[in-house]
């Protein structure tokens, strides 16, 4: 039988690369996000190329009740989720802090924290009967460093370091494993989220210097899952060549 992944945020970037290496690689998978029409053609696309099949969840992952009502009615064979990708995440501004729009800070921990809490609680729980799973939680350089007016967006990917060190701790008796994946700057969606839509000032970003692309932390990911049974890897922190921290960067 195939091995089910489930990801979140896999309408665009990080989730959506993955969706196609574990496609690639003969998974099923549940697809969670918030855009309907972009999440059917991905899906389509997916299950024509591949041959594998998807179960597609619209679904906020910050709305409690839904996500615990749309999760239950997943029939049980799709429950078997042997991979669990908490990736569904964003930034909101860049401000300094007594300048931070706290509606934004709202969307910040209660995607990036408690939303991945959410969808963790419940996967879990589906893994612990079969002794077996591999949670991969999608951290940041920004979880390890923090930098000028990244304060609640750092905040929430060191809240997801910690999560991902305690998970590991309290799942280690049911044989499930806990991977934190932290990268650097990778050219997806991002940017474009954070700054709400100013695609130009998104592009700066990345301006004089290669980013990751999200191929290249799928590709870390698809290499964390494919280890044998008794190797996990605890976390992994992948940049750019050109960024040795969060903001020293080499640009041309
Ligand atoms: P993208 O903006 O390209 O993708 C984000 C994905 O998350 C989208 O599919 C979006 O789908 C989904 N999403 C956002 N909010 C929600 C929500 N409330 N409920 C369900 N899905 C949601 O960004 P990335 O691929 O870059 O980001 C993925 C993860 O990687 C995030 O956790 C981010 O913090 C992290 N990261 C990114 C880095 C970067 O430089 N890009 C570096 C380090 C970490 P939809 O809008 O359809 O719901
Ligand atoms: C996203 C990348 O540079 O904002 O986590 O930390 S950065």
């Amino acid at each position: 039988m195939s091995k089910i992944a489930l990801i979140t945020g896999a309408t665009s970037g990080i989730g959506e690369a993955c969706a196609h290496i574990f496609a690639q690689n003969g998974y099923n998978l549940v697809l969670v996000a918030r855009r309907t029409e972009l999440l059917a053609k991905i899906s389509n696309h997916l299950e024509d190329k591949y041959g594998i099949t998807i179960k597609q969840i619209l679904a906020d992952v910050r709305e409690k009740e839904n996500l615990n009502k749309v999760f239950d009615a997943i029939p049980a064979d799709w429950k078997k989720v042997d991979v669990l990708v908490n990736n569904a995440g964003l930034s909101q501004g860049l401000d300094p802090i007594e300048k931070g729009n706290t509606d934004d800070w709202d969307t910040m921990i209660d995607t990036n924290v408690k939303g991945l809490l959410y969808v963790t609680k419940i996967v879990s729980n589906w893994m612990i009967p079969n002794k077996s799973g591999h949670i991969i939680n999608i951290g940041s350089i920004a979880g390890q460093e923090v930098y000028p007016n990244g304060n609640v967006y750092c905040a929430t990917k060191h809240a997801v370091d910690a999560l991902s060190k305690s998970m590991r701790i309290d799942l280690l008796k049911h044989d499930i494993k806990v991977t934190a994946i932290n990268p650097g700057m990778v050219e997806t969606e991002f940017s474009i989220v954070r700054f709400k839509g100013d695609a130009e000032r998104a592009k700066n970003v990345y301006a004089g210097l290669e980013p990751l692309i999200a191929d290249d932390i799928a590709d870390a990911i698809w290499y964390v899952v494919s280890r044998p049974k008794h190797v996990n890897i605890n976390d992994m922190l992948i940049m750019p060549t050109a960024q040795a921290t969060a903001t020293l960067i080499n640009r041309n």
